[in-house]
């Protein structure tokens, strides 16, 4: 199911993927086509109740991937009225998918697309979800302190209090993948026609850090490091993203169960993946930018990532031979680059109101549905 709401906010944002995606139409007849299976889609919002239960009664679903939220933390530090966006859209839709469950299918696995972000950088190892506390003599498992960096990140925190609680009140069965950034353009999926493209987003709101790097460099751009670029990460490729969700249906948990897999494979520093960048692309210069987020710029980070692997999980591990995949598709599609897009320009620290939200991203009505995926 599709709200497009990510259409709507590259004209609200007037920005643009770097990789042409087509309609929603269009891509469910080239999925068809190379692969004989038959999507069905659903056009909605899931912030609209009666809708998300329609489609459950609809569909019967034995599991659902649950990946409508608004995703990128300077969205969401836009203004008051973009956080405001962010979290009623992804806590409300996410509360929807847990009340519709709970009424017609509580056995169906909800694999939710949390972030690593939850967690932010505290001066400890990170675990997978629990941390055992021994505290004034006694001992307990408790969920792991959240520190997150953004209203986007604490969406993610919120909607995770809510699925544990419902795993718990309701016997639902959910797996919260918590997602670090992920990098690279195609799986042996999109690959199969031009058709099946997913975004590449390099813009200073949606791009994550290494694929704005890598457009950075092709475009002539200086590499754009905010504050000392010390700030470490988990990262992953797309490919694995496809292979942890596939290993999380395969493996479903128990009725009641809420369980965490912290999703990422390498960590690196921002530091370290600029240099990388300006290695394989010489004449990339580096420009060490006043970080524009609220976030510590050198710190210790150390996060346990072992239920995956253990599933099966086989890393792709980041290699130059990716990088210089990244730029040769850069310089294929380089001319739909809006240069302006590409600097930092949303203040963490603003209050006042930095620019409408689009007409529609608050329907419920979804009027977009005319617009493709
Ligand atoms: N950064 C720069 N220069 C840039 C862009 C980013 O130095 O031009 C730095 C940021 O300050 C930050 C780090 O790179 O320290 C990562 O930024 P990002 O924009 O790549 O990633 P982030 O905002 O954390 O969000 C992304 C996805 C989000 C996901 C999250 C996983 O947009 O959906 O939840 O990665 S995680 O970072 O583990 O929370």
């Amino acid at each position: 199911m599709d709200n497009f709401s990510r259409r709507t906010i590259d004209d609200e944002i007037g920005s643009q993927s770097l990789v042409p995606i087509r309609t929603l139409r269009e891509r469910i007849d080239a999925w068809h086509k190379a692969t004989g299976q038959t999507l069905r889609p659903y056009v909605f919002d899931l912030t609209d109740y009666k809708k998300t239960l329609d489609m459950i009664e609809d569909f019967q679903p034995d599991a659902i991937v649950h990946f409508a939220e608004q995703r990128a933390a300077p969205y969401s530090m836009i203004d008051r009225d973009h956080a405001v966006y962010t979290q009623v859209n992804n806590v409300v839709g996410t509360l929807n998918v847990i009340y519709a469950l709970a009424r017609l299918m509580p056995d169906c696995h909800l694999v939710k697309l949390g972030t690593m972000g939850e967690y932010g950088t505290p001066n400890i190892d990170i675990e997978e979800g629990f941390i055992e506390i021994t505290h004034k003599g006694r001992t307990d498992v408790l969920p792991y302190p959240k520190q997150p960096g953004s209203f986007y990140h604490l969406s993610k925190v919120h909607d995770s209090h809510n699925i544990m609680f419902a795993c718990m009140n309701f016997r639902l069965r959910s797996t919260d993948l918590n997602q670090g950034i992920v990098y690279g353009h195609a799986t042996d999926e999109t690959r199969l026609d031009d058709a099946l493209a997913t975004r590449f987003d390099y813009d200073g709101v949606y791009g994550t850090v290494l694929n704005r790097f890598a457009v950075q460099a092709v475009i002539g751009h200086p590499l754009t490091v905010y504050g000392k670029g010390g700030q470490t990460r988990g990262m992953l490729d797309i490919r694995d993203t496809l292979r942890c969700i596939e290993i999380a249906l395969t493996n479903p948990p128990e009725p009641g169960e809420y369980r965490v897999f912290n999703q990422f494979t390498e960590e690196f520093s921002v530091g370290d993946l600029a240099h990388r960048v300006q290695r394989l692309y010489p004449g990339a210069v580096i420009e060490y930018l006043p970080n524009p987020r609220t976030e510590m710029n050198e710190h210790y980070f150390h996060a346990v990532n072992t239920h995956l692997l253990d599933l099966g999980l086989e890393p792709h591990f980041l290699s130059d031979e990716v990088i210089l995949e990244m730029f040769e598709i850069i310089e294929h599609h380089r001319e739909r680059v809006v240069p302006e897009n590409v600097n930092p320009d949303i203040d963490w620290r603003q209050t006042g109101t930095k620019s409408h939200l689009w007409p529609g991203l608050f329907d419920r009505t979804s009027k977009a549905s005319g617009r493709g995926s």
